[in-house]
């Protein structure tokens, strides 16, 4: 049933039809496992069957990305991988507005963000890390710094096609090979990069991807013949894999959840700052593991900054995320809509005061208002577990000390950002904030050479910049 059509001569994304199968050394194969269905979540309508892996064809993409490490490209000159990653990186922004289509359509992110953020920034990715294929002696391992051989990878589904280049990137570049694995429900980014692959002529066995669930994570995760673990997702799974790795000679990089503390002072630009706390909470939805999803504001301009954040969320407009002026698409699948709900229930009942925007919502589809709770206390459900939606949970405190001891309450540590005109108070904020990554007057800035990661429920290991390559590498 799943037949594939080699890639069309024309790339009108109308006449499309791409293999929806296990790409395995470098051909779309018949999966053996259970075939899934990738669900619109604006329409709750079936987008597309997916063939999916079966635990013995992780092992054939193991023994073909190892072969593949062992013949060819682990033992490729930098340059001569250079020239394969830029090709990819090209060949994505060829295809940029059929990923950005079909992106928005199986995540239900808005086209403006898949079109202006996820497919040029997972584009970067390539561009930058192929810069560094031929220059590691540079980038301070050694003058023969060594591939770890085959990275197993396993990525959600928030920015399917970015999380896939934040990870295949930096693998290829130092000459590792690669068997990764989408979220169930969007892979459909990612096989089109593997025709990418085949489009780039990319030696077989170098990429492979298999759809699948979190069993075939698992399997992955426990092959023994994979030397690399790198996992974006659940601090729960994060865990789960740490245990499976715990005792092997494989290396673990860990991308978890978060719960940023966005601090707002009394001397901070409002309306800039306003700006920055709705990109903060409501870009993609919320499902961001740094999502400034904590806001806390000094308590003098609480009652100022809550006014003008409800006037400018109650002109967000939610809706069809192929819509250019749609700025809050679909949740991606009922089952994340059911937590987002369940916890914001569990805000309710706590006795925070909840606001919710007068904006319409669709009738059908994973649709959920933006929301802001004030009143909220640190003991609080919403103060403390990731919800991953639009949902935004607002703090007070008196004195940058309390700011600081608020934003550290948590067992995350993967992001915050800081709203003030002093700057001696940033930097002194920065080396107080126990988070990989602080943002001094913007947010949900990123750039392929900043190192991003987390501190401690929210994982270790750093993906981007030269500090990334460590990740691949034996020195
Ligand atoms: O994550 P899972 P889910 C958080 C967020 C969200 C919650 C649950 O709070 O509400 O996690 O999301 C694969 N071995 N984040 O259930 O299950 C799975 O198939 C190996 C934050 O979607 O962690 C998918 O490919 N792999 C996060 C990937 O893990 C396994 C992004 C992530 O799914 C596995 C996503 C196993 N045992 C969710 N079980 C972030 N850091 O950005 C599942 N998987």
């Amino acid at each position: 049933p799943f037949e594939y059509a080699p890639a069309p001569e024309s790339r009108d994304i109308a006449n499309l039809k791409p293999a929806y199968r296990p790409f395995i050394n470098g051909e779309f194969a018949d999966g053996g496992g259970e075939p899934l269905k990738s669900v619109n979540p604006a329409t709750e309508e079936v987008l597309a069957e997916v063939s999916t892996a079966s635990k013995s064809d992780v092992d054939t993409a193991v023994k073909a990305a190892r072969r593949a490490y062992e013949k060819t490209w682990g033992r490729m000159p930098g340059a001569e991988r250079a020239k394969y990653i830029f090709r990819l990186a090209r060949l994505i922004q060829e295809r940029a507005r059929e990923l950005a289509v079909l992106e928005s359509l199986d995540n239900g992110k808005p086209i403006k963000e898949s079109r202006d953020s996820d497919i040029p920034t997972a584009a970067a990715h390539f561009f930058y890390h192929a810069g560094w294929a031929d220059k590691l002696d540079y980038a301070g391992y050694g003058p023969d710094p060594r591939p770890l051989g085959v990275a197993g990878q396993v990525i959600p589904w928030n920015f399917p096609l970015l999380m896939l280049a934040w990870k295949i990137a930096p693998a290829l570049a130092t000459g590792n090979t690669v068997v990764l694995k989408p979220a169930e429900t969007t892979p459909l980014t990612a096989l089109v990069f593997a025709e990418i692959c085949q489009q780039a002529e990319l030696p077989p066995g170098v990429v492979n991807i298999l759809p699948g669930a979190g069993d075939i994570g698992a399997e992955l995760v426990g092959h023994p013949d994979v030397n690399k673990i790198a996992f974006t997702g659940s601090t729960e799974v994060g865990k789960l894999i740490q245990r499976t790795v715990a005792g092997t000679p494989k290396k673990l990089t860990l991308e978890l959840g978060g719960k940023a503390a966005n601090v707002v002072f009394d001397d901070a630009p409002l309306d800039q700052a306003v700006e920055g706390i709705v990109n903060g909470i409501f870009f993609n939805q919320g499902h961001v593991c740094c999502a400034g999803s904590r806001l806390l504001v000094q308590e003098s301009i609480v009652d100022e900054v809550l006014a003008k954040l409800r006037y400018r969320v109650s002109t967000l407009r939610i809706g069809d995320p192929l819509d250019k002026n749609t700025d809050i698409g679909a949740i991606n699948s009922r089952e994340q809509l059911t937590k987002i709900q369940e916890l914001v229930d569990s805000g309710d009942t706590e006795g925070a005061r909840r606001w919710t925007s007068p904006c319409p919502v669709p009738e059908r589809g994973f649709f959920f208002a933006p929301t802001v709770f004030s009143d909220v206390q640190q003991s609080m459900r919403i103060a403390r577990e990731e919800i991953f939606g639009p949902v935004l949970s607002v703090l007070t405190f008196r004195t940058p000390e309390e700011a600081v001891t608020k934003a550290n309450n948590t067992p995350y540590g993967l992001s915050a950002g800081i709203w003030t005109e002093k700057g001696s108070r940033i930097l002194w904020m920065a080396n107080r904030l126990r988070a990989g990554v602080v943002w001094a007057n913007t947010f949900n800035r990123f750039d392929p050479a900043a190192p991003f990661g987390g501190y401690q429920e929210s994982g270790f290991g750093r993906e981007g910049g030269r500090t990334g390559l460590e990740a691949y590498l034996d020195v």
